[in-house]
């Protein structure tokens, strides 16, 4: 049955483009396995993102590795890479493996020899601009320690089509000079990543290892399932994951989601000042959000022209060499 609402909603401005494209594609009926798919690509395939694909940046040894997911919300099928170097598009390969039986999350040279050999595209994806952020970060100190937003934004998107399909895709670089072979929670079902079309779907960015603690994303869909609102089921799960990391761990990273229901409402939910997404449904073009925390509720409001043009001029800037080593 054609239900006439459709929605697509994604993790940070960079999803923009893809995403508008990919919103009249599900106002025209098209269906909400392409419609991600072609939008997450399209993320991919922008140079100057520097956390997603091409232009991606590198881990501590100056490898792009890359982590990517497809959920399909009717069937459940799932399909995940992680760890995949020299793949154009890892979101592709993520969505094919969804569609096998076994072996359908794969990491690493397994993943890798399986992709060549059905033909995806393979490509160097380190730019010379991320080997200059490398470069820049391999001389300034570490002590900071790893910080996912250091150019790394994972891009999760979820569409909604008029035939009620439910799909959500994830991709990303990972942490900036994370070890090799580390993974976060974007290629794993449940935490960055998770849609059911009889309740919903959520995605996730932040800090991958304190997002897995809660596998935040199927525990939002769920509470979406039993009849709360997309934004007090991302709320909820957020704060509540704050709150027992923080007192159970000690401490707790940087958590950012979107979700989207049924009907197309969406919900976003944020423990950082600043969280940007984008999202489209049947009733709204378009629009990039500024999200941030108040308290344990997330405030968002449309981005303002000074924000977006600050964040195109900020993305293609030179990048700086640090005043002091
Ligand atoms: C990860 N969640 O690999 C990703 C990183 C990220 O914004 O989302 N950064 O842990």
């Amino acid at each position: 049955m054609v239900n006439h609402q459709w929605g697509i909603i994604a993790t940070w401005r960079m999803a923009y483009e893809g995403l508008s494209a990919s919103a009249k594609l599900l106002a025209d009926k098209g269906d909400a396995r392409s419609a991600v798919l072609q939008a997450v690509k399209q993320v991919e395939d922008y140079p100057l993102y520097k956390s997603v694909g091409y232009g991606g940046l590198p881990n501590q040894d100056g490898e792009v590795e890359l982590d990517a997911a497809f959920m399909d919300g009717d069937s459940l099928a799932m399909g995940a890479v992680a760890g995949v170097r020299n793949l154009a598009n890892p979101v592709l390969i993520a969505a094919a493996l969804s569609e096998e039986r076994f072996n359908s999350f794969m990491v690493g040279g397994g993943a890798e020899q399986w992709a060549i050999h059905k033909g995806f595209e393979q490509k160097q994806m380190l730019t010379e601009r991320a080997l200059q952020h490398y470069r820049k970060r391999c001389r300034e100190t570490l002590a900071r320690g790893l910080n996912p937003y250091t150019g790394h934004d994972t891009v999760g998107m979820i569409t909604l089509d008029q035939n009620s399909k439910i799909c959500v895709a994830t991709s990303t670089s990972g942490l900036f000079m994370k070890r090799p072979g580390r993974v976060g929670d974007s290629p794993v079902s449940g935490s960055g990543f998770y849609a059911d079309s009889t309740m919903g779907a959520a995605t996730a960015t932040g800090l991958g290892e304190d997002l897995m603690k809660g596998c935040i994303s199927y525990e939002i869909v769920q509470r979406m399932g039993r009849g709360m609102t997309p934004q007090m089921a991302a709320e909820s799960a957020v704060y509540e994951l704050e709150a027992r990391l923080l007192a159970r761990y000690g401490r707790a990273g940087d958590l950012s989601v979107v979700c989207m229901n049924r009907e197309g409402e969406f919900g976003a939910a944020t423990n950082i000042d600043s969280f940007s997404f984008v999202v489209a449904n049947h009733t709204l073009a378009p629009t990039v959000f500024l999200a941030r925390r108040e308290g344990d509720h997330t405030l968002y409001s449309e981005a303002d022209e000074t924000w977006l043009n600050a964040y195109l001029a900020r993305i293609s800037a030179p990048v700086e060499e640090p005043h002091h080593v």
